[in-house]
């Protein structure tokens, strides 16, 4: 493993307002990260916040979702007889065999001073506001791109996991383009340029016929809105760290020798009940052909070692999702443990000679 430049925990959920008296904020975690752009080194984030409702009632679960025509939180309280626990994040309803969540998700733009210093938490808060949002939206990614910010964002419902795309100028404004990766498909991200005429994506196809544990795909698209050329891109090797569960982390970022992805692997199987460590390795890909994988980090060289990343909402999770490069080094910002956002320095040549 590489050392670690710096590590902050920027926020925690009891740093973040939650929507309404009767919610509590689980998690404020996964934050998609880009330069403010204004020739500052702040930096924006567009982090997840988690919420539940505070009460508890004897013998019942609280399943939380968005009533997108009311436009507000709304309580399903469900027996827990009628439920299968196996996950603190989700619970199995027996009579449909469907899933539900135990917290409803929005997401809210902040403001960091030097990449590092939480300044403003609550610029605006962006919402579920399409049906295909009603269990929350998660785990946005940034990408700057062609003079403005591209987003990918999850989107859940009862129609399953879905990725739609969403862009700003400012920070401020959440304008939705739409579905983008039908269900179930997520951890979504853009590469930061047109290559070869076209942008590109890393997608993570999850097939509920079990023939291969998660992969990353490579799709392309003359729009961002239409995706094609599909095609296998990278998954662990069987007993390796990234074996079991596999996404991208942040969008990719240009550097000298190419295309640095750094991803997030876990490697207990998608049904064990095991949730393992959630840890991060690296891809260099080539400039020109970035399904090429020149070099990539074959253990992890992000681990959770700190007390946040170790204990929280599910224990011993780092789950990058933003990146921002400064020279040689690289900003990562990161969920940790499903409940904190924190942010680590690496030294990109640190990161490239962990790398055969
Ligand atoms: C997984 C976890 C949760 C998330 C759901 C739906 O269970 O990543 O945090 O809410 O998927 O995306």
């Amino acid at each position: 493993m590489i050392e670690r430049l710096f590590t902050q925990c920027l926020a925690r959920p009891a740093d973040v307002a939650p929507s309404r008296e009767d919610l509590e904020v689980v998690g404020v975690f996964n934050p998609g990260a880009a330069p403010w752009g204004d020739g500052s080194d702040d930096v924006a984030l567009l982090a997840r916040i988690a919420e539940r409702p505070r009460e508890k009632r004897e013998g019942y679960l609280a399943l939380p979702r968005y009533d997108i025509e009311a436009d507000e939180i709304t309580i399903d309280w469900a027996p827990l007889d009628s439920l299968e626990l196996f996950d603190p994040r989700v619970v199995r309803v027996k009579a449909t065999g469907q899933l539900r969540l135990t917290f409803v998700s929005h997401l809210r733009f902040m403001r960091l001073t030097d990449g590092r210093k939480l300044a403003e938490p609550d610029l605006v808060r962006v919402y579920p506001a399409q049906p295909g949002e009603e269990y929350g939206i998660e785990d946005p990614r940034l990408t700057p791109l062609e003079g403005r910010c591209a987003i990918t964002y999850v989107a859940v419902s009862h129609h399953g996991v879905a990725t739609a795309l969403a862009e700003t100028t400012d920070f401020r404004r959440f304008e939705r383009r739409g579905a983008i990766f039908c269900p179930e498909n997520k951890d979504v991200v853009l590469f930061p340029d047109r290559i070869g005429g076209q942008y590109i994506a890393v997608h993570r196809p999850n097939p509920h016929q079990h023939f291969t544990p998660p992969e990353m795909w490579l799709a392309r698209s003359p729009d961002l809105e239409h995706w094609g050329a599909h095609a296998f891109f990278y998954s662990g090797g069987a007993g390796a760290w990234d074996a079991g569960r596999i996404g991208a982390g942040p969008p990719p970022v240009r550097i000298d020798e190419g295309y640095l992805l750094v991803y997030h692997g876990m490697s207990s199987p998608l049904d064990s009940p095991d949730l393992g460590v959630y840890a991060a390795g690296a891809l260099l890909l080539d400039a020109q052909d970035p399904s090429r994988i020149l070099k990539r980090t074959p253990e992890p060289f992000f681990v959770p070692t700190e007390d946040f990343e170790s204990t929280g909402f599910v224990s011993a999770v780092v789950f990058p999702t933003g990146i921002v490069r400064r020279g040689d080094e690289v900003l990562l910002y990161y969920g940790a443990a499903d409940e904190s956002t924190g942010v680590v320095g690496f030294a990109v040549s640190d990161i490239l000679s962990a790398m055969e």
